[in-house]
């Protein structure tokens, strides 16, 4: 993104408020036109209540407020299991260790001076849901230097399973009665861990990793569920068994009824990939013209269509926002021509170019966890 972009954002956020056009936190809708208005949905209890950035708490945005591309890295979801660790940025270095021909170690500098790449990606969650009208949300450019370079510079040996993330934020655990020192990490099999997409990232839309989002360095794994990006990095170790910490074992894991071979059986699976979703967030008007807004997240395989169903009428296809990219989430968007008044049901759902289209909540497979929510969302909006 270029410098001016964000200023501009800023200025424009910060003159909104200074205004008093809006002032009560999470109503303000930055980038309303003149004369434009959010229509009210009435699936949104009195009490929604939108967290806002606190130290060492859970945020969510207020999706109806998503109206631009880009998240802001304040407005940006955060979650983190074990607080927001203090880093000096000059103390700090990244290790690699393990089955590697050679154990590096990297300063935020020298990180700095290897090839960068830049990309857009978006995620959410693992845990983001319906009843937070998915907050758990946001999409950004991350620069930084490609994860699979310093893997192969480090040499992987024969014989190596898994690639452990390790972050630097340790919380004590209790497990089985004993309590145990424990840092926040997540584990990628090999031929994951070598995609090209992947990334050590050091900048966020421009600024230097923000504290919050994991300072100053953290991995992004395009396509993935948020929990796969660790923030605070310090350590990636290389090793012949799989990684079993509370992240990959226990925690983010699915619990669904699914036939294996002919049986059926309640399967676990440590959450990975993100599930093909889309969800309507806002409805506006202009001047009698309502549009509706929403978004897509998926792995990255790319979509043949969103569309948009409202109460019994036909599925109708929506436009897609010219800044999409393969692992940002996917703007759309539907003009909605004459709506009468009164209250009606909007949903929307995706389909990718392998025909895979977002399930209705019945259709998915009978799920005792609540990682993983995907299916069709209905929304309701009075006129
Ligand atoms: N070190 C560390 N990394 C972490 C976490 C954590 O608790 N500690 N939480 C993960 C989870 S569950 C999510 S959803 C994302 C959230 O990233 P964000 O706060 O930058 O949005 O970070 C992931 N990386
Ligand atoms: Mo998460």
């Amino acid at each position: 993104m270029n410098p001016e972009d964000t200023s501009r954002r800023k200025v424009l956020k910060g003159g909104i408020l200074a205004a008093g056009v809006a002032t009560v936190p999470g109503l303000v809708m930055p980038t309303l036109a003149q004369g434009e208005r959010i229509v009210p949905f009435t699936d949104v209890p009195d009490t929604f209540q939108v967290n806002p950035v606190r130290p060492n708490s859970t945020h969510w945005q207020d999706t109806r407020q998503i109206s631009e591309f880009l998240t802001d890295n304040d407005d940006f979801y955060l979650v983190q299991h074990y607080g927001q660790p203090e880093i000096d940025n000059d103390a700090w270095r990244l290790r690699v260790t393990g089955m590697v021909d050679n154990e590096l170690e990297f300063s935020l500098r020298d990180l700095m001076n290897e090839q960068i790449m830049e990309q857009q990606v978006g995620f959410e969650c693992g845990g983001n849901s319906q009843r937070l009208f998915h907050g758990l949300i946001g999409n950004a450019i991350w620069r930084g230097v490609s994860l699979k370079r310093i893997l192969e510079r480090a040499g992987i040996q024969d014989g190596a399973k898994e690639i452990v993330f390790f972050g630097s934020d340790i919380a004590t655990e209790e497990i089985r009665g004993r309590e145990v020192e424990k840092a926040f990490a997540r584990s990628l099999s090999i031929p994951d861990a070598m995609r090209d997409e992947n990334m050590l990232a050091f900048e966020m839309n421009g600024e230097p990793l923000p504290h919050y989002h994991g300072k100053p360095l953290r991995l992004v794994v395009p396509g993935w569920y948020g929990v796969a990006n660790v923030k605070w990095l310090n350590q990636i170790h290389v090793q012949n068994t799989r990684y079993m910490g509370r992240f990959m074992g226990r925690d983010y894991v699915t619990l669904k009824r699914e036939e294996v071979g002919g049986v059926e059986r309640w399967v676990e699976n440590s959450v990975t990939t993100m599930n093909l979703k889309s969800a309507i967030t806002r409805v506006t008007e202009l001047g009698g013209n309502y549009r509706v807004h929403g978004f897509v997240l998926n792995d990255g395989t790319p979509l043949r269509s969103v569309e948009v169903k409202i109460d019994d009428g036909p599925w109708q296809q929506a436009d897609m926002n010219p800044n999409n990219t393969q692992y940002s989430w996917k703007l759309f968007s539907l003009n909605w021509n004459n709506p009468s008044p009164g209250e009606h049901r909007l949903v929307s759902r995706v389909t990718d170019i392998n025909g895979n289209v977002q399930a209705t909540p019945d259709q998915l497979p009978e799920k005792v966890s609540y990682w993983e929510d995907f299916g069709q969302f209905q929304r309701t909006v009075r006129i």
